[in-house]
């Protein structure tokens, strides 16, 4: 892919680097001198906006946790340490963009246009939730975000998301898919099928690996021998990115630059966005089993949150006053929209039997039948 060409310095972004590609360090100082707005088209009030969203997405995440060990939800998968890769990509997408997740995007949602109760509401399975409480906890894709429903299947989404890509590019409506899946999903059949197929049809497809270094229990070098997950898209002929996942602005860049390229016809590309799972794998995980508590802390003091707070008060668009009024802004309205979302209460039992068939056939019908009668039975019950 070509070298960022604004005014100004470009910002090359090179395929296959061994060291994963960033615009800042660790801290959160600049590795190269360069201007957002000029070199990467990120206004100052849009790179505010970017922190922003992150931090209502851990907000958001910290509540689910709550709701799950408040009983109020059976399950959920954490997006704490990933919203750097995950945020600052959707950032880079258009509204017209598809999006095929996987069960750590739904707490950045909001960003795709999601209401904040929608998210709670999907978690919890009541009235208000799009997929109206039939999907599993976390796995929340709506219709108006351009965001498929996805399945719990490791790696499936690529290969979905695949599918989708071709038929844009057979109907030619124009917009790229990415998909999303941690380094696990590379090891999956489906993430090789979608880029070989992606490669041959030169389709508008991204495949985004947030690769957190492990898989449940499983460290990365179990998945894979290779040095990075993004060479892999050499044997495919197409571009792999290896960009550090903590550093928003170059995951942002480079999702643009890999977005535009492939909606324009110029093809796929692979990213693989280096980061850290900061919590439990799930609810239903205790990660003190497999990993120690110095190299969690090690990640914590890398965190992506933190790294774009210093850039953002380096660049003087960010102080301590602005910090506390968006803590105290995020929590109300992370409180609020859990609020709503259970005063939605739960959703009408018949909308089981709907929408599946245009016309619904005998059986159903049948089993609707069968549980009015057994509800009756129980008075009340759902
Ligand atoms: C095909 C399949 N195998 C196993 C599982 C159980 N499972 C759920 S998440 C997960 C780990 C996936 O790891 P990774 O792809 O690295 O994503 P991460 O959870 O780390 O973000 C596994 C094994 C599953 N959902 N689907
Ligand atoms: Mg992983």
């Amino acid at each position: 892919m070509e070298a960022h060409k604004r005014k100004g310095v470009p910002i090359p972004i090179q395929p296959f680097t061994e060291e994963p590609l960033r615009l800042l360090d660790e801290q959160g100082n600049p590795v190269v001198d360069f201007d957002p707005e000029e070199h990467l088209g990120l206004s100052p009030s849009r790179l505010v906006k970017l922190y922003e969203d992150m931090v209502l997405t851990r907000e958001v995440d910290r509540m689910c946790w709550l709701l799950q060990r408040s009983g109020k939800a059976a399950f959920h998968i954490s997006i704490t340490g990933h919203e750097g890769a995950i945020v600052g990509s959707f950032y880079a997408l258009r509204p017209e963009d598809w999006i095929n997740g996987y069960y750590r995007t739904p707490p950045a949602m909001h960003v795709r246009g999601i209401r904040l109760a929608e998210i709670f509401a999907q978690l919890m399975g009541t009235a208000l939730d799009p997929l109206k409480g039939r999907q599993m906890p976390g796995h929340l894709g709506a219709k108006k975000a351009q965001s498929f429903t996805y399945g719990s299947g490791v790696g499936l989404a690529h290969v979905v998301g695949m599918g989708m890509a071709r038929a844009l590019q057979y109907r030619k409506t124009g917009g790229v898919v990415v998909t999303y899946g941690g380094e696990g999903s590379t090891s999956e059949p489906h993430f090789h099928s979608a880029l070989n197929f992606a490669g041959v049809y030169r389709l508008p497809l991204v495949v985004m690996i947030v690769n957190n270094q492990y898989a449940i229990s499983v460290p990365r070098t179990q998945q894979t021998a290779a040095k990075t997950i993004a060479e892999k898209g050499k044997a495919y002929g197409l571009p792999g990115f290896y960009l550090d996942g903590n550093d928003p602005l170059i995951v942002y860049h480079v999702m643009r630059q890999a977005a535009d390229r492939a909606r324009a016809g110029g093809g796929p590309a692979l990213i693989e966005a280096l980061t850290y799972r900061l919590d439990p794998h799930s609810s239903a995980d205790d990660d003190r089993k497999y990993r120690s508590e110095e190299e969690v802390k090690h990640w914590w003091e890398r965190d992506t949150l933190k790294r774009m707070r210093h850039f953002l008060t380096l660049k003087g668009l960010w102080d301590e006053e602005k910090e506390e009024a968006l803590k105290e802004r995020v929590r109300l309205d992370v409180e609020r929209a859990v609020e709503e979302a259970e005063a939605a209460g739960l959703p009408r039992v018949e909308e089981l039997f709907e929408e599946v068939y245009g016309e619904r056939p005998w059986h159903l019908t049948r089993q609707w039948e069968e549980l009015q009668a057994e509800m009756q039975e129980q008075e009340g019950g759902h």
